[in-house]
């Protein structure tokens, strides 16, 4: 069989099984073209895409103007190493801190790449400004997190599947519990080695969790009382996907920069990845100001492919996209119909015990035990009738489509999923 012939959906399946490592479970549907909000099976099925690649596909899929610029950089310079400075580099620089308003950026790759960096950053800081001991800096985490797969970042999960095994664990983890900020004021108290503490401002893998109303802003309150970094990981929840241009942005609605003028909750350490390159390319970034960046310095930390010309380009195209086409607006606008709707489904429906989230960060409850297949089920019958999500946790199903989405194509989608939870 030669490498590009095309294949069914059942070869492609039998292959990845036959020669890749068994690390994911995937809903058996082999796709092979994307486009806007919409991607197409290898026998050429259409479906709407309710997951969006985990949130990485906000801008939709194949975006032109995000596709234009990888192209064009791609023909021109791919990859300098930062061992020599690139032309693209400092643009990008320039336009991701004025956009979120940070003074210096540093740039990675993936999601658990950035997390790390902010977890080192975090340290180095704890010591070379907190004036911490050696070695004795403490990182404040959540109960039910997901920042990674790294080794230092399982060490704080505490989802056995992603943890056991991969030991020794490393150290200097705090674990409380989230939306909970009388455990973290106790934490605070508890010690005077505590560097920062690390919160995602809704949990996804948790189950698209939302804190109560004010929690980030009382904790990051909290956390500069006792000259603790608070350190948000939108990794998820940024880009607009939230119906904000970030999930620690409050509810102004300054049309012009979807909302970045007034933020809630202003993070002293930023983590992005995913949609900052619309899913284009791995791109990810932590965003800081001098007072904590500056403690990195040459040697300290990087990455051959961090800050490439090609990742510069699209990440500025991706957010660029982001502006033009008032994702956030859009995302808080069809997140409530959505919610909406579906709270009002729920109420006739037994198999739906509830729906939360925010813009178009949403899941639904299922009313079975977490080890049931109900949620898994739904998923194959979404899927037959072109629309496909994904369980998390057993009895959670996350819904996360592409933020191009129009309220018609909205609409659409919502009666596919009341159609198909009615047949069960
Ligand atoms: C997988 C979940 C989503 C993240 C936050 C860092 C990272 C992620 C808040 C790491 C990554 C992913 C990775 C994906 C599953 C997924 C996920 F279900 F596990 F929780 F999105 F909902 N911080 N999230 O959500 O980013 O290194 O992957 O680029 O298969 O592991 P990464």
């Amino acid at each position: 069989m030669a490498v590009l012939d095309k294949l069914t959906s059942q070869e492609a399946i039998e292959l990845e099984n036959k020669h890749g490592a068994h690390n994911y479970h995937p809903l058996p549907v082999v796709l092979s073209r994307g486009e806007g909000v919409y991607v197409w099976d290898v026998e050429g099925k259409k479906y709407y895409d309710f997951l969006s690649a985990y949130s990485a596909v906000n801008q939709g899929h194949c975006h032109p103007k995000i596709v234009d610029a990888m192209t064009n950089q791609a023909k021109t310079l791919s990859l300098t190493s930062r061992a020599f400075y690139n032309d693209m580099l400092g643009r990008y620089e320039k336009f991701a801190t004025e956009y979120f308003g940070f003074d210096k950026l540093l740039p990675m790759n993936t999601g658990a790449e950035a997390v790390e960096t902010a977890l080192k950053i975090a340290r180095k800081w704890a010591y070379e400004v907190k004036g911490i001991d050696e070695n004795k800096a403490e990182i404040i985490v959540c109960e039910n997190n997901f920042h990674g797969r790294t080794t230092t970042i399982i060490s704080f999960s505490n989802d056995p599947v992603a943890r056991k095994n991969f030991g020794p664990y490393t150290k200097g983890f705090h674990k409380i519990e989230y939306d909970n900020l009388q455990q973290l004021q106790e934490t605070l108290e508890s010690s005077n080695n505590i560097a920062a503490f690390l919160v995602e401002p809704i949990q996804g893998e948790a189950g698209v969790y939302v804190p109560s109303d004010g929690y980030l802003a009382a904790a990051k309150k909290m956390c500069a009382d006792h000259n603790v970094l608070f350190i948000a990981d939108e990794v998820q929840t940024g880009i607009a996907r939230t119906g904000r241009l970030l999930a620690t942005c409050g509810n102004c609605s300054c049309p012009e920069k979807n909302c970045s003028g007034t933020p809630e909750v202003k993070p002293d350490v930023l983590i992005l990845g995913k949609a900052l390159s619309g899913g284009a390319y791995p791109v990810s970034a932590v965003l800081a100001n001098d007072s904590v960046m500056s403690v990195i310095r040459p040697g300290n930390h990087g990455s051959t492919f961090g800050g490439n010309p090609i990742a510069a380009a699209v990440a500025m195209a991706a957010l660029e996209v982001v502006t033009d086409e008032k994702l956030a607006i859009n995302a808080d606008k069809l997140g409530k119909i959505f919610r909406a709707e579906l709270t009002e489904f729920c109420k006739n429906n037994h198999l739906v015990e509830s729906v939360r989230g925010k813009g178009l960060l949403n899941a639904i409850l299922i009313n079975d035990s977490e080890d049931s297949s109900t949620a898994w089920d739904i998923c194959i019958k979404l899927r037959d009738n072109g629309l496909l999500a994904k369980p998390t946790h057993g009895n959670i199903i996350r819904f996360a489509p592409p933020l191009v989405m129009t309220e018609e194509e909205l609409m659409d989608c919502i009666s596919i999923i009341k159609k198909t939870i009615s047949e069960f």
